[in-house]
């Protein structure tokens, strides 16, 4: 089996939510395996993109990176770091934005949504946030970057760079794909299942944090919006039903059909029951190991200093090769 390289990354922006979890995390933990090595960072240079405050940054980051080790992030095996820790990123970036047209960032979808959310602060760096991207994941020679569904044009863009600077100063970037899970790659709001679930909705009820707690859980998945249809099953424009069935597969392993069978004649009541509580077992683990992990504070620094120095060897000698190969060096 071929060694690949994998990287990626999550913005410390909240508590990540169980969409977070299926569509990315729980991926990052199932790839390192085999001979492929994992690269995972907390994005807090992605994170200032949108207005935050120092400590709260300070406090997500942390915690951030203590649930992706609960996640099954093995950081002895898989370097773990916080990004501003690898200076290099923000370098290369600058090398990745000469060769990237504003026609293709004008095209990013999240680029648009995050406009049209935070109107007051079209920032420049919301701008160029893909190409940030795009030298994360280029100076790592990362061949596979596991990411929601939402994330897939901004690794389809890192490729096209990717390529456009290979041909332009010869062979230097793997060309990278993204990965998304089978089931889940786009996990839907409990309120509003038109829209991705996502960490900074303003109505709580709309996300599952990764830290609700059981009885938390099972209320927002009572409240969580479906349809009028009599039966339940996986079909066009049922967005509710069709999300709460995907969350049931992607934390029960079972295929659509089968979780179709399972709620034959059964009402929504049933479904959210089932739902919320194959995602409790799911979350439980999780939460617990979390814990003892904020616990330990001198076991997280040092897993992320560590993290930072390896990350940081690779990421310089990428940067030596892409600076030499536009006449920098
Ligand atoms: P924010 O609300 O701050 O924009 P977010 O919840 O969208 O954040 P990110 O930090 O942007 O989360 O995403 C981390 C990873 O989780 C990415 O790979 C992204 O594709 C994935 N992801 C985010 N939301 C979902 C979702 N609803 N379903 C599946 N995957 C998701
Ligand atoms: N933009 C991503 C977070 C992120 C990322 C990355 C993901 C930053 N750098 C590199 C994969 C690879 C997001 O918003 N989820």
């Amino acid at each position: 089996m071929d060694k690949k390289i994998i990287l990626s990354g999550i913005k410390p922006t909240g508590i990540p939510t169980l969409g977070n979890y299926i569509g990315a995390l729980r991926n990052w933990n199932l790839m390192q395996k085999d001979g492929n090595y994992c690269y995972y960072m907390v994005a807090d240079l992605h994170a200032l993109t949108v207005r935050n405050d120092p400590d709260e940054l300070r406090q997500q980051t942390r915690s951030m990176a203590a649930l992706l080790i609960a996640c099954g992030i093995d950081p002895d095996r898989s370097p773990l770091f916080i990004q501003s820790h690898v200076h290099q990123h923000a370098e290369l970036s600058w090398l990745l934005g000469c060769v990237t047209y504003m026609g293709e960032l004008n095209r990013m979808t999240q680029f648009k949504d995050k406009s049209a959310k935070h109107a007051d602060n079209i920032n420049a760096g919301l701008y160029t946030y893909p190409v940030l991207m795009a030298s994360d994941i280029l100076i790592y020679g990362a061949h596979q970057v596991p990411v929601g569904d939402d994330q897939k044009q901004h690794v389809e863009l890192a490729r096209n760079i990717a390529i456009r600077f290979n041909n332009a100063f010869g062979d230097t970037f793997v060309v990278p794909e993204p990965v998304m899970p089978k089931f889940g790659a786009r996990i839907m709001g409990l309120q509003d299942p038109e829209h991705k679930m996502s960490k900074t909705d303003t109505n709580p009820n709309g996300y599952i944090s990764m830290l609700d707690d059981p009885a938390v859980i099972t209320k927002k998945f009572k409240k969580a919006v479906t349809d009028c249809e009599p039966v339940i099953a996986y079909a066009e424009g049922r967005y509710g039903c069709n999300n709460l069935l995907t969350i049931f597969c992607a934390c029960t392993g079972k295929t659509m059909d089968e979780a179709v069978k399972d709620f034959e004649g059964c009402g929504y009541g049933r479904l959210k029951a089932a739902v919320a509580e194959a995602v409790i077992a799911e979350l439980e683990p999780v939460q617990s190991e979390y814990r003892r992990i904020m616990d330990d504070r001198e076991y997280l620094d040092g897993v992320l200093k560590k993290g930072a120095e390896q990350a940081a060897e690779k990421a310089q000698q990428t940067l030596d090769l892409a600076f030499s190969r536009v006449g920098i060096r």
